[in-house]
C-alpha cells in the first residue's frame, strides 16, 4: 500500500513530477467554486495555480461540491493536493496543484458554503455544475418550482450569498459560470435574478443586478472519467496515492469576458484571453467541439464504438461529423475576426483521434436534451432560415432521438423519463413532430423547415 498524497508526503514527490511554485500556506482563500469536479481541477484550477505562481495572492480556492461527497472525502485528506497528468501520443507530464485549500459539500454542511461565501477574503465565484445545474426548462426560461423543489440549487447558495454580503456592508461577488451553456453569465444572472425575486427580496434583487458581475466565458478542456487504471499509473509516478487525480489532454483554453467586479486573478499567466465578447468563441466552441462529441456519441454507440478516438476513425462517421463541424456548424454564425473556424475544425480532429486519452462515448452522451439545443438545434435553425437542410447535423439529431427512445443506464438524462414516454405515445411517425413542431417539447430552440422535417423523419426511421 502506497501513502497517501498530502501535505507532509508531497515533500518526497519524484523530480519528473512539477509543485506549486508558490507559498500554499501564505494564500487566502478568495474563490468559491461550485461543482468539485473533474473539469474544474483540470480547467480553472490550474489557471488558478499558474496565476499564484506568477505572484498573485490570496486567490486560494475553496471547492464545494453540490450533492457527492465522493471529492471532498478524496481531497480533505490531501490538504486539498492533487494531481493533473497531461497525455497524448508523445508522453505524458504531471503535476501537483495547490490551488485548492479547503473542501465541502453543500448538502452536508450548507452553512459552511454559506460562510465561505459571506468571508470578506472572497471575491469570486466560479461555477462547473453541468448544463443541468441551471434550472433551465427547454423554453430557455428559469425552472423555479423544479428547484425550489430541490432546496440545494446553486442559486438557493447564490441568494443566500448576496443577502448576506449586503446585510454585512460586503464587497459585491463576480460569478463565473464555466458550462457549456452559450451566454452562460447572462443565463446565470438570470436565474439568481428569478430567484431573488422569489423569495420576494427586492432590495437584495437591486444591489445585485446593480453591483455583482456576471462575466459570460467559453471553457475548454476534454477531461475523460479517471479509471481505475488511471489511478494505479498516477501511483506508480507519484511513488503515492492520489485519490483526486485527474487526467487531461495537453490542450486547454479560456477566454473570458473582462466583466469583474473585485478583481481576478491574472489567469493570463495561464493563457486565458480576456475580450470583449466571447460569443463568437463560444458558439464555435459548443456548435463545433461540442456538436462534433455529441454527434460521435449518438452515432458511435449505435455502430458499437466505446470511445471518441474510435468512432472518430469509422469511415462511416467521420465524414458526418466533418460535414457537421466544417459545413454546417461553422457557417452558422459569424466568426470574430481572425477566428480560423477550419483549422479549429482541423485542431479539434485532432484532438479528438488522441488515442493516448480514451473518452467514453456514454459520458458524453449524458443529459442529451440539455445539450443538443446549444450543440445542434441553433445551427439548424440558422440553416432552416436560408432554407438549407444541414443533412449531418439532422443525421445526428436522428441517431439522438433512436437513442432517447428506451433510456440508458449508462447515459442519465433529466428528462429520460418523459423522453421515453413520448416516444411511447407518439411513435417513430409522431415523434419529430411532438419534439420540434408547433408546441412541440423542444421547439423553442427549432422548428424545422419542411426540407429539414421530412430529412430528419428519414433519418430516425432509418
Ligand atoms: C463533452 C464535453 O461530455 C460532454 O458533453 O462534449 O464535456 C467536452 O469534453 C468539453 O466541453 C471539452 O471542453
Amino acid at each position: 500500500m502506497t501513502d497517501r498524497l498530502n501535505e507532509r508526503s508531497a515533500a518526497a514527490l519524484p523530480g519528473g513530477v512539477a509543485r506549486p511554485a508558490y507559498d500554499r500556506a501564505g494564500q487566502r482563500i478568495g474563490i468559491v467554486h461550485l461543482g468539485l469536479g473533474a473539469f474544474h481541477r483540470a480547467h480553472q484550477a490550474v489557471y488558478t495555480d499558474d496565476a499564484m505562481a506568477a505572484g498573485d495572492r490570496d486567490w486560494a480556492i475553496a471547492g464545494a461540491s453540490l450533492r457527492s461527497a465522493g471529492v471532498c472525502d478524496a481531497l480533505a485528506p490531501q490538504d486539498g493536493l492533487y494531481t493533473v497528468t497531461e497525455r497524448s501520443a508523445e508522453g505524458e507530464a504531471t503535476r501537483l496543484i495547490g490551488a485548492v485549500r479547503a473542501v465541502t459539500v453543500a448538502a452536508q454542511n450548507p452553512d459552511r458554503l454559506a460562510a465561505l461565501l459571506a468571508s470578506a477574503d472572497t471575491r469570486l465565484v466560479t461555477l462547473t455544475v453541468t448544463e443541468k445545474g441551471y434550472w433551465r426548462r427547454p423554453d430557455g426560461t428559469t425552472d423555479l418550482p423544479g428547484l425550489v423543489a430541490d432546496g440545494n440549487s446553486i442559486y438557493h447558495h447564490l441568494a443566500t450569498a448576496v443577502t448576506a454580503r449586503r446585510r454585512a456592508g460586503l464587497s459585491p461577488l463576480s460569478l463565473v459560470s464555466c458550462d457549456n451553456l452559450p451566454d452562460n453569465g447572462r443565463v446565470l444572472r438570470a436565474g439568481v435574478t428569478a430567484f431573488l425575486d422569489h423569495l420576494g427580496h427586492a432590495q437584495d434583487r437591486d444591489w445585485f443586478e446593480r453591483t455583482w458581475r456576471c462575466p459570460n466565458t467559453m471553457v475548454d478542456r476534454i477531461v475523460p472519467a479517471v479509471t481505475e487504471a488511471d489511478r494505479a499509473r498516477v501511483a506508480a509516478t507519484l511513488g503515492l496515492t492520489d485519490a483526486a487525480a485527474v487526467i487531461t489532454e495537453p490542450y486547454r483554453q479560456w477566454v473570458i469576458e473582462d466583466d469583474f467586479a473585485e478583481g481576478r486573478p491574472r489567469w493570463q499567466m495561464g493563457g486565458a484571453q480576456f475580450v470583449s465578447d466571447v460569443a463568437p468563441y463560444e458558439t464555435a466552441k459548443l456548435r463545433m467541439l461540442n456538436g462534433a462529441h455529441s454527434a460521435l456519441a449518438y452515432l458511435g454507440l449505435e455502430r458499437g464504438h466505446d470511445f471518441v478516438h474510435q468512432a472518430v476513425a469509422d469511415p462511416v462517421i467521420r465524414p458526418v461529423v466533418e460535414t457537421l463541424m466544417r459545413q454546417e456548424a461553422a457557417t452558422s454564425f459569424t466568426p470574430a475576426p481572425g477566428q480560423a473556424l477550419d483549422a479549429y475544425a482541423d485542431a479539434l480532429l485532432r484532438r479528438f483521434a488522441n488515442p493516448a486519452l480514451p473518452h467514453r462515448l456514454a459520458q458524453i452522451a449524458s443529459d442529451g436534451s440539455q445539450k443538443v439545443g446549444p450543440r445542434w438545434l441553433a445551427s439548424l435553425a440558422a440553416h432552416g432560415r436560408r432554407g438549407e437542410t444541414a443533412p449531418a447535423t439532422l443525421t445526428a439529431l436522428g441517431a439522438w432521438l433512436r437513442f432517447i427512445r428506451t433510456g440508458s443506464a449508462a447515459s442519465p438524462d433529466p428528462m429520460a423519463e418523459a423522453l421515453v414516454a413520448l416516444w411511447q405515445e407518439a411513435g417513430t411517425a409522431g415523434i419529430v413532430d411532438r419534439l420540434f413542431g408547433h408546441d412541440g417539447l423542444m421547439a423553442h430552440d427549432w422548428q424545422p423547415t419542411a426540407g429539414q422535417r421530412a430529412v430528419l423523419q428519414d433519418r430516425v426511421a432509418s
